[in-house]
């Protein structure tokens, strides 16, 4: 090794390199400050003559580069950096590094995207299509790094061209196709299903603006556009030869078949849009299996709408074609919450056609009409009802386009599809209105109909004269406008439904859908409890741990990541205290870098020594951010009461309180006015604990803006406890649960979603479980409407708190306030906020020992090891898992193994 450099041996770059000209002088300089080892590389491998000129001396100097390690991504990114980006290494920046590293890491992926391609065809098994309209991906390069296991590798690659891995890493953009739970799940099965080498593919949406950017001005979400591809995407492989015509809008008429007779309709659409498709590779873990995720652009036809433009207005065919690109220009940014504008549907249309063509045109490669066969070659999960068009569309083209007899075309349909429900809330159950559908989709609005038809025809049948029944189980909705009931149409449309955790599985068959497990039997209601994938949730967002986590398990390879169940080994560490102290050292550094993320994006200093208490998802009321901040008013209030009583900080540590941070993060939907009060009051009560000098460092809040993925990666592994506290039985699953539990941090939650699981898994010492029952729940309500709200006393005090303009205007926070007292109390933040109180001063004291005098015996006790038996026990919650059971009891697919 003596001979080489290595990157510690380069001396850094004195002068920035931008990407703007220079002068000759400037030149010189930047020539001089650029490391000799760095300009060696770029010389060895640039096609540009003027610097290969100067580089036979460099090189001669030089001793060589440990080129096996090395060469092959160092010439690829100089080639990428003068071709592609037509740079050089003068005013090659961080940005281009990054573009630069990620179309070399691209092309890695590309081989081994296009062998797997080949390898499926040929084996012409079963595939999987995952239909969502989120993939809430975040980034990719440090990813693909990991999954392809050549991070170390590229890390000394950058460093010998002068560059740092993690700046370059910083500078991609988040891709952030999605809103929260249902976006990130998407991205951890596609995750899953390559690294778990199945044949499957996502199906999406390329929008333009993702997610919206939140910023926060003077305690107010403000809400900017996310025009995330500003610098093109290097991760996407544009196939602008897979273009597809969607047609809207028009009438249907009726014919006959010119060779059977057979009466006929014909859908003439009034507008047409392309969808042209972009590829995303999708890599595995340890594998060369890497799959695809599609997603579409929708772009204008080179057709013109030949009335008009024969009449003169040509331009207004002209601004007719631009609208086209709208369909796929915003991500909607509700969150559990159905808002039914009319742009949503064309978008989900849009999206099902395309997506639909795409997949019978690769099925008719091998199988041409064969559609006995299409069940056995084709599963399609829809995540949610957003897809559910895709039921219809695809009976209108078994029906219109092939020619198929309606019952023919329905066993195939009924045989392709299952269907993932991700809630309970009415609010959030999608219904379109029918003259909606009409106008944009007439054939299709015919199809529902029939479809309804022929269910409501088999329900009457087999359940005669229960006209209840019928009224409520039917997918049109008789109200005033009459909708169409997506839900209803994708249990119908569909073999198998699931729900994403245990508890709420149970809770479909029981309220929303009862009447379908009438219908249809317990057997089509299933459970596929949710879980995320360790590559980024543990590799990738905490290596100190994966790599302790790699060296107890004696895994080199990090095999771990990929049969979770190996963490259970883990356990015999529990009583050896060295390991412990390495455990908590970690989380410790963790938290140092989640401090200084918190510096840099609030200018607020936090002591990473004191229990760091976070509450990081989308704000709803039903995950009740609203019960979490009071409960910290009440703190601070009966701190405030403490001193005024004569007592010292430290007498308070020592009696009541530990010193703690409490953090939030989540974006409001844009309309969501109650969510947006609920920031502005954490906000709010920031500013003024914050600045209070008397209280020490007993209490901090910050709130971190613009929550999303990447920041996800540095806050889960940096939470001594996480809030997971939705009023029982609203919450689906939740999975940001498992990426704190899984980084070894533990929870204060209520028993719903995947909490309940959890606690089953880690066991009930190794949580803090609070709060009443779902199946209390409906009669609680009850009780607050007809015998009125009772507010605890130690509420009451931070209501009047508040009320006394001590957070600011108190008019601000009166719907929130009134929402509780007067309006019912629909989240039970009176009927819970004592217990969390009391569940807080329990885990409190296990805390407290912690981080107290190191020769304590209880030091390292408690807390350390409920967080190591959390992560011994969370293998469960491995994404690999759930692309198991789907595989198995859903899809009927296998892996292909290489
Ligand atoms: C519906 C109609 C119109 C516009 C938007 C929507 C819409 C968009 C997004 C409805 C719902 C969503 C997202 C829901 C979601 O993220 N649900 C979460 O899914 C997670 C994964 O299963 C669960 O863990 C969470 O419990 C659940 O809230």
């Amino acid at each position: 090794m003596g001979d080489y450099l290595t990157p510690s041996d380069l001396p850094q770059p004195k002068l920035k390199r931008t990407n703007t000209g220079f002068t000759p002088n400037q030149i010189i300089a930047l020539d001089a400050s650029i490391p000799e080892g760095a300009k060696h590389i770029w010389q060895k491998y640039t096609k540009l003559d003027s610097f290969s000129q100067n580089a036979k001396s460099a090189v001669d100097k030089l001793a060589p580069v440990d080129d096996h390690d090395t060469s092959s991504f160092e010439k690829s990114f100089v080639g990428h950096v003068e071709s592609t980006l037509a740079r050089n290494m003068y005013n090659c920046d961080n940005l281009a590094a990054y573009q630069a590293s990620s179309i070399a890491i691209r092309d890695e992926l590309i081989t081994d995207w296009a062998n797997t391609q080949q390898r499926q065809t040929i084996h012409d098994g079963k595939r999987v299509y995952y239909l969502s309209l989120e993939f809430l991906m975040g980034r990719a390069l440090d990813n693909a790094l990991i999954n392809l296991n050549s991070r170390n590798k590229t890390k000394n690659a950058l460093s010998n061209l002068g560059f740092n891995l993690e700046d370059v890493l910083d500078q991609e953009p988040d891709a952030a196709l999605g809103n929260g739970g249902l976006g990130r799940l998407a991205a951890c099965f596609v995750d899953s299903l390559s690294s778990k080498n199945y044949s499957g593919w996502g199906y999406g949406l390329n929008y333009q603006y993702g997610i919206f950017k939140q910023k926060i001005v003077d305690g107010y979400q403000v809400e900017t556009p996310d025009y995330w591809l500003k610098f093109s995407n290097p991760w996407e492989i544009s196939r602008h030869e897979i273009q597809i015509p969607i047609d809207f809008g028009g009438y249907v008429y009726e014919t006959h078949d010119v060779n059977t007779g057979e009466p006929k309709k014909i859908w003439h659409g009034s507008e047409r849009v392309l969808a042209v498709a972009v590829d995303f590779p999708i890599p595995g873990y340890n594998t060369t299996n890497t799959n695809n995720l599609r997603l579409w652009n929708a772009k204008p036809t080179t057709e013109f709408d030949f009335t008009k433009f024969n009449s003169g207005d040509y331009q207004q065919s002209v601004a007719q074609q631009q609208k086209a690109e709208a369909i796929t220009s915003v991500l909607y940014p509700n969150d559990n919450f159905d808002q039914g504008k009319a742009l949503r549907l064309k978008q989900q249309y849009f999206w099902v056609s395309a997506s639909l063509h795409d997949i019978l045109r690769r099925f008719k490669k091998n199988h041409q009409n064969n559609w006995d066969k299409f069940p056995d070659q084709i599963a399609i999960q829809l995540n949610d009802t957003h897809p559910t068009l895709a039921i219809v569309e695809l009976q209108r083209i078994l029906v219109d386009l092939e020619n198929l007899s309606w019952d023919k075309a329905w066993s195939i349909v009924t045989k392709v599809f299952a269907y993932t429900n991700h809630t309970v809330m009415a609010e959030a159950l999608e219904k379109w209105p029918v003259d909606l559908v009409g106008r944009l989709l007439p054939r299709h609005l015919e199809i529902i109909y029939d479809i309804n038809f022929f269910f409501l025809k088999n329900v009457e049948q087999r359940f005669p004269g229960d006209h209840g029944l019928l009224g409520r189980v039917s997918i049109i909705e008789e109200s005033t406008p009459k909708q169409v009931r997506m839900a209803f149409l994708a249990i119908v449309g569909s073999h198998r439904v699931n729900g994403v955790a245990e508890l709420h599985s149970e809770l479909i068959k029981t309220t929303i859908f009862k009447d379908f497990v009438t219908v249809f039997g317990e057997d089509k209601f299933t459970n596929v409890t949710n879980g995320i994938t360790p590559r980024r949730w543990l590799k990738q967002a905490n290596p100190e741990l994966a790599k302790l986590i790699s060296e107890a398990l004696e895994d080199p390879n990090y095999e771990y990541l990929t049969n979770l169940g190996k963490l259970k080994k883990l356990e015999k560490f529990v009583d050896d205290d060295k390991f412990l102290t390495k455990w908590d050292n970690i989380k410790f550094n963790n938290k140092v870098k989640l401090a200084n993320l918190i510096k840099s994006e609030t200018g607020i200093e936090v002591d990473p020594s004191v229990m760091f208490d976070i509450q990081v998802k989308r704000i709803h009321e039903y995950k009740r951010q609203q019960l979490n901040i009071f409960a910290i008013i009440y703190r601070y209030l009966h701190i405030k009461q403490l001193l005024a009583e004569g007592l010292s900080v430290e007498d308070i540590k020592l009696k009541h309180y530990i010193p703690k941070l409490s953090v939030f993060g989540g974006k409001a939907a844009p309309g969501y006015y109650m969510a947006k009060t609920i920031i502005h009051l954490i906000n709010m009560v920031a500013e003024v604990v914050n600045n209070d000098s008397e209280i020490g460092n007993l209490l901090k809040v910050v709130f971190i803006p613009d929550y999303n993925v990447s920041k996800a990666e540095i806050i889960c592994p940096a939470s001594d406890l996480s809030n997971h506290i939705s009023t029982a039985g609203t919450e689906a699953s939740g999975t940001s649960n498992m990426k704190f539990a899984l980084n070894g941090g533990l929870i204060i939650g209520t028993v719903d979603g995947a909490n309940v699981e959890i606690t089953r898994e880690i066991g009930e010492d190794n949580i803090f479980l609070f709060g009443n029952l779902a199946e209390s729940v409906e009669e609680l309500r009850h009780e607050h409407i007809y015998h009125g709200v009772q507010v605890p006393d130690t509420l009451r005090r931070v209501f009047e708190a508040i009320e006394s303009g001590q957070f600011g205007n108190p008019d601000e926070y009166r719907s929130l306030l009134d929402s509780i007292r007067s309006h019912g109390d629909y989240y039970l933040v009176t009927d819970d906020f004592e217990l969390f109180l009391e569940t807080h001063h329990k885990l409190e004291k296990v805390y407290g020992h912690h981080g107290g005098d190191a020769n304590d015996s209880t030091h390292l006790h408690n807390w350390v090891k409920k967080s190591l038996l959390s992560v011994a026990n969370m293998g469960f919650f491995s994404s690999d898992r759930c692309i198991d059971e789907y595989a198995e009891n859903i899809w009927e697919v296998e892996p292909l193994n290489q």
